[in-house]
């Protein structure tokens, strides 16, 4: 009984600080994430909001949203774009059909792996696409991990392109990843993270594609029980800033936040890397067949019209040999 008290009177004094925690704020900016709670990108924003809570004195707090809970990522774009939403954490995917430079980053495989994906976004190029979604009406802020992504489905285990042929595949909503189907022979079906459990349960789609940690937390391994390690895309994850809400800070305050968001860039990736483990050996326990012995190169070479189409102009052809550039 006196153990009960004690953890009934912390568990009280936790939900009172909780609430107490945003009564003192001066302003509390909104982030959205369509992860569950615990997951890295999840918590490296919540990290962020309390380095700046702590450098602000206790004035600017971060709420996060997570699981979706204020919309799936296309909707809460434009919710941030119009200052609803003051953060959001997303993929590029998303923003695909926005900003065009995101496209490069978002190519089948632009980057030789997460080392030369981090090369390449810590560097001058990653500020230069940064600073490509201020136009747009968002203040690009730090980018994450997420890790590679590779194709399951529940019909059967895919070991080549023909085995694509035909197959309904579920992508983010960016025509980049649709034209990365059409050119491999699948049924490219862009639709909301949110709807892809239930697509492929009720069989409108016979799978999608994405990392070990997503495909882990959304379950989806629990309907997809085929998972071929081909890595198509390392497609960074972004937090972006609505400028319309960046706008209404003092400059102290705006350094405030791009410091905190890139501070909480080695957290992010600590998180991620244990994430990718237990995310893995939490499928493979529950029985999914996992295809690992896969020659990339027909995938690779299928992707030469995807590059033409998407990487059409000067500036983004450059950005890509820049890319390819970097050691
Ligand atoms: C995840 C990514 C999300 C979202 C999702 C998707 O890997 O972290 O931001 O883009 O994939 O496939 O929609």
């Amino acid at each position: 009984m006196k153990k009960f008290n004690t953890l009934a009177a912390a568990l009280l004094a936790s939900v009172a600080f909780a609430g107490a925690a945003f009564a003192e704020c001066e302003v509390t900016l909104k982030s959205s994430d369509t992860h569950p709670d615990g997951y890295p990108t999840v918590d490296a924003v919540k990290h962020m909001g309390e380095l700046l809570k702590e450098r602000s004195a206790g004035r600017i707090c971060v709420e996060v949203f997570h699981s979706a809970q204020l919309g799936e990522e296309k909707d809460t774009i434009e919710q941030t774009k119009f200052g609803v939403i003051d953060f959001n954490r997303v993929s590029m995917g998303p923003f695909n059909n926005i900003i065009e430079e995101t496209k490069v980053v978002s190519l089948p495989f632009i980057f030789r792996g997460t080392d030369h994906m981090h090369r390449v976004m810590d560097g001058p190029i990653g500020d230069e696409i940064l600073a490509a979604f201020e136009p747009h009406g968002f203040v690009g802020l730090a980018y994450f991990d997420g890790g590679s992504r590779s194709f399951y489905n529940k019909q059967k285990p895919i070991t080549s392109v023909d085995d694509l042929k035909g197959m309904k595949i579920r992508v983010m909503q960016s025509d980049v990843f649709v034209d990365m189907m059409t050119a491999l022979g699948a049924n490219a079906t862009p639709m909301p993270y949110g709807e892809v459990y239930s697509g492929i349960q009720t069989g409108v789609i016979d799978g999608a594609e994405n990392n070990w940690p997503s495909f882990e937390s959304s379950g989806h391994y629990e309907v997809a029980g085929y998972y071929t390690l081909n890595q198509h895309l390392i497609v960074p994850e972004v937090l972006v800033m609505s400028k319309a809400s960046y706008d209404k800070l003092s400059a102290e305050d705006q350094a405030l936040v791009k410091q905190a968001a890139k501070d909480s860039i080695p957290v992010n990736r600590e998180l991620w890397a244990a994430r990718e483990k237990v995310s893995e050996e939490k499928v493979r326990a529950a029985g999914v067949e996992v295809i690992s012995d896969i020659d990339k190169t027909p995938f690779i070479e299928a992707m030469v019209p995807v590059y033409e189409k998407h990487a059409n102009t000067p500036k983004l052809q450059d950005l890509v040999q820049r890319i390819q550039a970097t050691e």
